[in-house]
């Protein structure tokens, strides 16, 4: 650009580029270097829980157009939606990340990381060796069955909440007002701080 410039008024055979390409190819390179910020949350109750999230991490990482920012504090959580007693317990993370990829494909990335992990789809709700669910991406909001912004159990979950706090504590979910407050709100029973276990964010 820059180049062009101070070259084109003094050399004649330079065409004088319209404004309007400037300003196209101007808006390109914004998008691109306009990264969005985006949560994800990260549960694992099958196989080396720990490991397993540390995977997930290291692979989102990997991502070409993904930046982690923040990893949380590891919780150890009782299992939501199912019978008492009946699936072992979730450790549960957030992660919060910078990214130039659309919220389409963040989510494809999703699942294939998921099923690097082997996780198996087949009932709702049953116990996964990983589930990574985007929780809010960069204010939107959309009811987009395919993909849910934010994610529509997100504001009632202390095993989201909590974590999400941690990193990011004046953190808004889009739609429903801070995290703070809804953390308020819902219950933090079976949420448990593990403070003796630790998630790294990658170098
Ligand atoms: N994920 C679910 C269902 N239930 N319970 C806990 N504690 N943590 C989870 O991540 C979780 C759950 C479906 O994705
Ligand atoms: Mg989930
Ligand atoms: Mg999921």
């Amino acid at each position: 650009m820059t180049a062009f410039f101070t070259q084109g008024p003094t050399d004649p055979t330079v065409q004088p580029v319209p404004a309007s390409v400037v300003a196209q190819v101007d808006a390109a390179d914004t998008t691109l270097q306009n990264p969005k910020r985006a949560v994800l949350s990260l549960g694992s109750n099958l196989g080396n829980r720990l490991e397993i999230l540390q995977g997930a991490i290291d692979a989102f990482e990997d991502t070409p157009g993904v930046r982690i920012k923040a990893v949380s504090p590891v919780y150890e959580t009782e299992p939501w939606g199912v019978e008492p007693g009946s699936q072992p317990s979730y450790y549960n993370a957030v992660v919060v990340l910078k990214t130039t990829l659309p919220p389409s494909s963040l989510l494809e990335r999703a699942h294939a990381v998921e099923e690097a992990f082997n996780r198996v789809r087949d009932e709702r709700w049953g116990p996964r060796t990983l589930d990574v669910d985007i929780v809010a991406y960069d204010g939107v909001t959309s009811d987009d069955p395919y993909l849910t912004l934010p994610h529509p159990r997100a504001h009632e979950r202390a095993f989201v909440l909590a974590p999400w706090h941690d990193v990011d504590p004046d953190a808004q979910l889009p739609g429903r007002g801070p995290v703070a407050d809804l953390l308020g709100i819902v219950t933090r029973d079976g949420v448990q701080a593990r403070g003796d276990l630790e998630l790294r964010l990658p170098e």
